[in-house]
């Protein structure tokens, strides 16, 4: 099980506090969001936030690019450190040849596929993203409501995932039940934010803790 904790849901009063706690509690992989304010209508994290994140964490880093043309900037983010490159393909005049791009330089490479986008659209790539995150909320923002059609889809994509070899992890509103459901079904990565991991009572510790249970 990946806990991965959508960072633009921390407290950026206190980030680097936040993110070494996040770190100790165990997470394994730290997301952030970067918004142009075209593909979504928001604005995410910048490249100062990812660089300040990078230095305080040697845990994996995931940066979810929800923009126009990724291709122009997968080089500069995985030169600053990320670990995994996230776009979606319908922003992207070649996505198979972006994620050979993220390849080549030796970093794993996801698609993200928004809750109105079917499999049969980007069936072909698959074969070659490492991880597909599937978006169960609309993406720019956090704090929405799960889309449950997308279960659906989740569904088909676990029983495709060994074949094409990818992981999947899932995106929005991922709640602790969701967490413990989607993983008995083969789900390994889920982001968590307001639904799960932030602005709680409970301390990070005590939610990974849980959401990990005793044997992952
Ligand atoms: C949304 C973004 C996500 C959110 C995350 C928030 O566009 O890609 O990563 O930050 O889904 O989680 P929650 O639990 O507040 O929906
Ligand atoms: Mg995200």
């Amino acid at each position: 099980k990946l806990i991965c904790p959508s960072m633009m849901c921390a407290d950026f009063g206190s980030l680097k506090t936040e993110v070494a706690a996040l770190d100790e509690a165990g997470a394994d992989v730290f997301h952030i969001d970067i918004m142009d304010g075209v593909f979504v209508p928001n604005y995410g994290m910048g490249l100062q936030d990812f660089e300040f994140i990078r230095k305080a964490t040697k845990k994996m880093i995931d940066v979810h690019l929800m923009v126009k043309n990724p291709a122009d900037y997968v080089e500069k983010f995985i030169d600053m450190g990320a670990d995994i490159v996230y776009f979606h393909p319908e922003t992207d005049q070649h996505p198979a040849r972006t994620l050979d791009k993220i390849k080549a330089r030796g970093k794993k490479a996801g698609i993200a596929i928004n809750p109105g986008t079917s499999i049969e659209t980007i069936q072909e790539l698959l074969y070659l993203a490492d991880y597909v995150l599937v978006m169960t909320v609309n993406p720019g923002f956090a704090g929405q409501k799960y889309l449950p059609y997308v279960d659906n889809k989740i569904k088909k994509l676990i029983a495709m995932k060994n074949e094409y070899d990818f992981e999947l992890v899932v995106d929005g509103a991922i709640s602790n039940e969701r967490v413990e459901t989607l993983s008995k079904l083969g789900v390994k990565g889920f982001v968590l934010g307001t639904s799960a991991l932030f602005g709680k009572n409970e301390s990070y510790k005590e939610i990974i803790r849980n959401l990990k249970g005793e044997n992952n």
